[in-house]
């Protein structure tokens, strides 16, 4: 019996767990967790231990598939005709009437291919990933106050706080190994403050939750601002010293609709709650933690809500200090390194501007080509499906790289018909999905296990994935399938790279905070980024001594009104519904479906309902509803609990056959162009016997 253990990290959410993959005869058996990770300290969630079932399922995509033009179907093919097939119709579209959709699912690697490829082969600026969905606010709103998008801190700062603000994140279900650090803190006096409209697994562990109605946290942090203001509790040799607009904040937050008073009522939730916050905040003022995810950032005000946060953190003095910082839970593995790569409309790897001509000349100098798109943003996700939705004309082409979007985007309706108009759909994903189902040609990608490569955590912790096992049948890695597309394409000079970490050496020249990373360096425990030089060891704590990106190197404070959702409840929609995940499932549920455990753990969706809008419809627990919006309709059980306000509904978004999408909207933030999947309007319906 031949067992090997291989040492890689986890392929699920952004904190990054290191583990072991126990090996059997080249069949991937189980996992350990990596006792001496400084991430995860030898422990692990229910998705390291139970989700890897997956790799070996008999579902894997085996070959590629190519659309029959007499039949409509898909069939089997080679990968000489799959690449042929996607050549010919590459080369005729032009490169407005092309998208790429690259994956946070994938390693850096990966995804510097993949934008690499959307520039140089397709010459189109369109490429964009999931972080649209989920964290663009997050990276917009922080690089415009602190002038980098990226996490200010480490999960040790979590566990060395004496105060963290939890406020739209539900750790201990989406990032568990946080919470644990977050615990660690508790175990030690630190206190917790969790504002949610929801009394979640994580508010439960909190010292005060405040349970505010969806869409009102700008009201809330404005009201805190406020009163510290008022109260001269700031720290002002670091709002003199080191911030530009103080005044325009201070204006703004101390107008009388900020009072403790009027916020209770706007956001729902007792004034002592919000007193007891403010208080807190002062007493441990210069050893607080906020950490934020989704709930802030899904709003059509996402990129205001962080920079709310940011702002607060800012005239409090709690940036570049231990235990302290703005902690953006970073959902997907390698979502913050798909940025980092430049799998985005705006900026190219190492964030350097689109817009800005001396970085396009860089760029396009270093690749060996005359020109790289430049000048004009890219379509982000949204615009792409809008696009294709109402004007196929102009967008024709999409190639996806492991996103699912007939399940993940909002008003799924929409999506189908997205997908259905576009003319020409490569989808390369491991799993034939609700989206691939569309496509004229599917490439069989190869997961985590079965690759050599890096991906980067929510603190900027970049690590190894090391290959385990060989890929199935003739699927091939993500980026030897971009070089194939590449080389058929008559771009084979630029796609040279024969291994993982010769596309690791290209990418870290061109994107200065990997610049002294190596692979050799990732044997240890990680790097945290910025690491500029072979010399250095990276870097925990973000803005310590100034804010590098910004003019002076000051933060930007500015003034910031309180908005309501783009859709509110009224008398025929009577209802907040907000969605989001469950502990079992990931997003699209692809992969978590596909393992037992999980999914006899929870085996599919519900809504969740308080006593008394159940008792007002006359629900009674389990019973199937129709769950309707402006967009679409929905049947789901009800889940009667007092962990929901009033008035409010959430339903997790992973299931296909009640897709929580068919009915949320597609509003989006103007700066972050990221969906309104936190808030929406809806009402239920008994089913018709
Ligand atoms: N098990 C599991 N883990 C995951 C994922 C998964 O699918 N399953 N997904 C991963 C991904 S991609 C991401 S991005 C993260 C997501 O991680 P989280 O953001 O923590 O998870 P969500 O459930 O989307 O939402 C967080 C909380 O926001 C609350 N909320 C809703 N509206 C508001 C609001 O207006 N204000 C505030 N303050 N809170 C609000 C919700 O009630 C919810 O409890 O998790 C990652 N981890
Ligand atoms: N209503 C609602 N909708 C939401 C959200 C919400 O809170 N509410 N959250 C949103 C968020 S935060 C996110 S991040 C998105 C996520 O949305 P998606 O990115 O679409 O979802 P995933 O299921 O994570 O994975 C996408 C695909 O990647 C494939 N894949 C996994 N590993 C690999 C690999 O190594 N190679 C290749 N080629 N493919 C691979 C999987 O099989 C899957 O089909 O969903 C969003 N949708
Ligand atoms: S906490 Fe995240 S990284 Fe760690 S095992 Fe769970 S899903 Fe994987
Ligand atoms: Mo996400």
């Amino acid at each position: 019996m031949d067992v090997k253990f291989v040492t890689t990290t986890c392929p699920y959410c952004g904190g990054g767990c290191s583990f072991n993959l126990v090996v059997k005869d080249g069949k991937i058996i189980d996992t350990q967790p990596s006792q001496r990770s400084p991430v995860n300290q030898g422990k692990m969630c229910p998705k390291g231990v139970f989700g890897f079932e997956f790799i070996t399922s008999p579902d894997r995509l085996t070959t590629p598939l190519v659309k029959d033009k007499a039949t409509g179907k898909q069939r089997p093919a080679t990968w000489d005709e799959a690449l042929e097939v996607i050549a010919e119709n590459f080369k005729k579209y032009k490169p407005e009437e092309m998208a790429v959709i690259s994956s946070a699912r994938c390693c850096n690697e990966d995804n510097y291919a993949m934008q690499k490829f959307a520039r140089v082969v397709l010459h189109t600026p369109n490429i964009d990933h999931c972080a649209r969905l989920c964290h663009a606010p997050t990276v917009a709103g922080l690089a415009n106050v602190f002038g980098s998008g990226a996490s200010t801190n480490s999960f040790n700062d979590l566990a060395i706080a004496d105060l963290v603000f939890i406020i739209g994140s539900n750790n201990f279900e989406a990032h568990p190994i946080v919470a644990r650090r977050i615990m660690e803190g508790k175990r030690k006096g630190a206190k917790i403050i969790v504002c949610d409209p929801r009394n979640t697994p994580t508010a439960r562990h909190a010292d005060l939750h405040i349970q505010h109605f969806p869409g009102t946290d700008i009201q809330l942090l404005n009201c805190m601002m406020k009163y510290i203001i008022e109260h001269d509790w700031i720290d002002k040799e670091f709002v003199e010293n080191r911030t530009k607009g103080y005044e325009d904040l201070k204006k703004c937050v101390t107008q009388d609709k900020y009072s403790v008073e009027n916020t209770a009522k706007v956001c729902g939730v007792p004034a002592e709650s919000i007193m007891q916050a403010i208080n807190w905040l002062h007493e441990y003022q210069h050893k607080t933690a906020f950490v934020h995810c989704l709930g802030i950032t899904q709003h059509t005000v996402g990129v205001d809500n962080v920079r709310s946060i940011a702002f607060i953190q800012t005239i409090l003095g709690n940036i570049g200090k231990p235990g302290c910082g703005v902690n953006a839970l970073r959902g997907q593995n390698n979502v913050q390194g798909s940025c980092d790569m430049g799998a985005l409309p705006n900026v190219y790897a190492g964030y350097l501007k689109v817009t800005d001509p001396a970085a396009a000349k860089k760029v396009a100098e270093y690749w060996g080509v005359d020109e790289v798109p430049n000048g004009k943003l890219g379509l982000h996700i949204p615009e792409m499906l809008e696009t294709l939705e109402e004007h196929p004309d102009k967008l024709k082409c999409l190639y996806l790289l492991g996103e699912n979007p007939v399940i993940s985007d909002p008003n799924s309706k929409a999506v189908e018909k997205s997908m259905e108009n576009c003319e020409f759909l490569v989808v390369q994903d491991i799993f034939q999905t609700e989206t691939s189902k569309y496509a004229d040609v599917v490439l069989p990608g190869s997961c985590f296990a079965e690759e050599d490569g890096t991906q980067t955590n929510a603190e900027r912790r970049v690590q190894r994935f090391r290959k385990a096992a060989d890929a199935p049948g003739e699927s091939k890695l993500d980026w030897e399938i971009i070089k194939m597309i590449a080389e058929k394409m008559g771009y084979g000079k630029y796609f040279t790279w024969k291994t993982s970490e010769d596309v690791f050496d290209e990418m870290r020249k061109i994107t200065p905070q990997y610049a002294g990373i190596t692979y050799a360096k990732l044997d240890g425990d990680g790097i945290q980024w910025p690491c500029p030089t072979e010399e250095s060891k990276g870097t925990a704590i973000l803005h310590v001594k100034e804010f590098a990106g910004m003019p002076e190197g000051k933060a930007q404070l500015a003034a910031i009104e309180h908005r309501a959702p783009a859709e509110v409840v009224d008398s025929e929609y009577p209802l907040w519904l907000t969605t989001g995940a469950t502990i079992w499932h990931w997003p699209s549920g692809s992969m978590t479906r596909r393992c037992k455990q999980l999914d006899k753990d929870c085996p599919t969706a519900w809504l969740e309902i308080s006593p008394a809008d159940a008792a007002k419809y006359g629900l009674v627990d389990e019973e199937k509803v129709t769950l309707y919006s402006r967009r679409g309709e929905v049947n789901v059980n009800v889940r009667i609990t007092p962990n929901i306000k009033e008035g409010v509904l959430f339903m997790p978004f992973h299931f296909i056959e009640a897709r929580a999408n068919l009915v949320t909207n597609t509003a989006y933030d103007p700066v972050s162009r990221t969906p309104e999947f936190k808030v929406c309007a809806v009402n239920i319906k008994k089913m018709e016997a």
